[in-house]
């Protein structure tokens, strides 16, 4: 029998459609889906118009966690709308105020060797418990949720061998650091990152999820954890025992590389501004002062590490000259910390108690003042993402932002000044504000839709055509974010209105950019973006892909795009062309004519074919399996499947 790593365990057994070793893509039977506000509503516009009468996976949960502000109607529009779906179509209901989607799900629902699709980026936290969980755009949770496959490039595996022991004062966020220093946030597309070796065993679940967590910044296609003795131990303590099954690599598997991480040496690090991807150590960054900590996120708001502030502020006070944020995860994390006196202390500290939310971590709240220096536990740093183009925003981890919290500077946890946390005997369990849990996979047919004015309709996409005529609409450079393509903060709103939403497209780059696209629309032109380096960084959201379908934006060229991004651009019938030879983005303009003759014929074919751009030739690659290529002929899958 071949000997196979925990990756190839999962997979194998979720396998529906192709040959790892054989075909570039493989589609993967989905057991869990997880959606959330700000994304869920499009996901549920688009599977209530695919006729499915009720979820068809063991379960599904709708998450409210991103639009909780209600600054106006439109964010309480949008949860009555997401109820209403839940109930009618047997999906649990995570009503606002129970929590962050990835959090609540590690506790209460993932399981390990099953799959998860989200449509969030960091769904990937699952593989804290070792499930392989992977973000997606909505219509293809929407797929899933109907019982279709989900498509995946097909995986090389790295094995991230883990040694050692963290010292104290160091946590997980060093360690998924100390991995984004060496791989980066570019270049890992199709990757699997499976954590094993002896030092695993040295980290509890929520350290797990917070590496399987940032996983997503690396641009993996997910990151797994082996399901052992430490799983089981937190399944048992969240009164779940029942959920667990062990998942270890087998003896002698082999992976496509390795890379080994001793845990021993690993010092405080952070990512410095803007990008998930610079890493520095706090040693050399120590000192300067700091206007803003801000704590909690998806990534570290487990009790073991809200608790680990409270235990540093005890009995102190935060410096003055800083304010002081804190998320946490759950509703769970908060009764701990009620009950176990955190909450006072953090209170009595100075910090600001915030909602379990996304809030700061995607720029609808606290954010810092023009030109701050913010440090943060979230997962990531992207300019003006806090809500504040100038800030400077590091990312660390939880030590780093309570001792910083306290010296009003950046400072250097060289040894905890605390006890480790240990992992809780027993969560206490509270599951009232998840409801429809008993009509879960069945649904209550009948159940009328509630549809407020900012509830919009799908729009639908356009059969490519056989020739493209258009423009060069915009060009920008390597690494541009989702969050450049379309803004959250305070337009995060109008997600589920693609007509207003689509005013914002490249907001932070090109404020005419909407109105531009309309006019060349107009005049019967295409709009054409050309990009750098990893191109869609960052987010699941599809209205990066979906607005800009709206806006009449027909093919995308660029030295490289990001998975998910490609996805959904493929999703929505945009064609993801990358440059045969990249030095031919040089010569590109702005609002250069584009004549790509053939388009129709060349997706239907190998996907080669050369375009004119501003009079020159310039040779393009759009390598798409059978089913993408049907999906953007088609103008994207909504077109397809209506
Ligand atoms: C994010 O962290 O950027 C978000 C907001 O959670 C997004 C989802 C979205 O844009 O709604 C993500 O990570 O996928
Ligand atoms: Fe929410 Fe931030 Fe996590 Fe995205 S990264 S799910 S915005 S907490």
């Amino acid at each position: 029998m071949k000997k196979m790593n925990a990756v190839e365990k999962i997979l194998s057994a979720h396998l529906v459609e192709g040959d790892p070793c054989a075909d570039p893509e493989i589609g993967i039977r989905i057991d869990q889906t997880l959606t959330q506000d700000a994304t869920g509503t499009m996901a549920y516009l688009q599977f209530e118009s695919m006729g499915v009468e009720r979820v068809k996976t063991a379960v599904s949960v709708s998450y409210v966690d991103h639009n909780t502000v209600q600054i106006g109607y439109e964010n309480a529009d949008d949860h009555d709308f997401l109820q209403s779906v839940a109930k009618k179509y047997g999906i649990v209901y995570s009503k606002c105020g129970n929590g962050i989607c990835h959090q609540l799900h590690l506790e209460r629902f993932g399981k390990p060797g099953t799959t998860l699709l989200g449509s969030d980026s960091h769904t990937p936290t699952g593989g804290g418990i070792g499930q392989i969980a992977i973000g997606a755009g909505g219509i293809d949770i929407a797929v899933a949720m109907a019982g279709g496959a989900f498509h995946i490039p097909s995986p090389k595996v790295r094995a991230i061998r883990l040694t050692g022991k963290l010292r104290p004062g160091t946590s997980a966020k060093d360690v998924i650091l100390k991995v984004l220093e060496k791989f980066g946030t570019k270049g890992n597309v199709g990757w699997i990152f499976e954590y094993t070796g002896d030092g695993v065993a040295t980290l509890d679940v929520p350290s797990r999820a917070t590496i399987a967590n940032m996983g997503a910044e690396l641009g993996v296609t997910t990151s797994v954890f082996p399901s052992d003795a430490v799983t089981k131990q937190f399944l048992e303590a969240q009164h779940r025992g029942g959920d667990w099954r062990e998942i270890l690599p087998d003896e002698g598997a082999v992976s496509d590389d390795e890379f080994v991480v001793d845990l021993s040496p690993v010092e405080p690090l952070m990512a410095a501004p803007h990008s998930p991807g610079n890493i520095v150590t706090v040693k050399e960054m120590a000192g300067p002062k700091v206007n803003q900590i801000m704590i909690g996120s998806c990534t570290n708001s487990s009790y073991r590490d809200i608790r680990t502030v409270a235990l540093y502020l005890k009995g102190k006070r935060v410096a003055d000259d800083v304010e002081v944020g804190i998320a946490c995860g759950s509703r769970q994390v908060v009764n701990m910390l009620a009950a176990d006196g955190s909450l006072a202390i953090l209170h009595s500290a100075g910090c600001r108690m915030l909602e379990n939310a996304c809030g700061f971590c995607i720029g609808a709240h606290m954010s810092p003042r023009t030109g701050a220096v913010s440090l943060r536990t979230n997962n990531r740093n992207f300019e003006g993402r806090s809500g504040t183009k100038s800030a400077k925003v590091y990312l660390v981890s939880p030590e780093t932002a309570a001792l910083s919290a306290l010296t009003g500077t950046v400072a250097l946890a060289t040894e905890s000044p605390v006890e480790a946390v240990p992992s809780p005997a027993d969560f206490p369990i509270d599951d009232s504000m998840f409801l429809y849990r008993d009509t879960a996979g069945k649904g209550v047919p009948g159940t009328e839709i509630v549809r407020g004015p900012n509830i919009a309709t799908v729009p639908k996409g356009e059969a490519l055509p056989a020739d493209l005529r258009g423009t060069v609409a915009i060009k920008v450079g390597d690494k541009i974010t989702t969050d450049h393509i379309m803004p959250a903060g305070a337009r995060l709103k109008f997600r589920s209105n693609v007509p207003e939403y689509s005013k914002y497209v490249f907001e932070p780059c090109d404020p005419t950019f909407h109105d531009r696209c309309l006019a060349n629309k107009d005049k019967g032109l295409a709009n054409v973006i050309v990009a750098g380096e990893s191109y869609g960084q960052g987010s699941s959201r599809e209205h990066a892909a979906l607005c800009p379908m709206y806006l009449g934006v027909k093919a995308v060229i660029a030295k490289g795009i990001e998975r998910i991004h490609r996805a959904n651009l493929v999703n929505f019938g945009i064609v993801p062309f990358t440059f045969a030879n990249p030095a031919d983005y040089d010569a590109i303009n702005e609002g250069e004519e584009v004549e790509i003759e053939g388009i129709r014929a060349a997706v239907e074919g190998d996907g080669v074919l050369t375009a004119k751009i501003g009079g020159r030739e310039v040779k393009l690659v759009t390598k798409l399996s059978e089913r993408e290529k049907a999906v953007i002929l088609a103008g994207g899958l909504l077109a397809m499947k209506r």
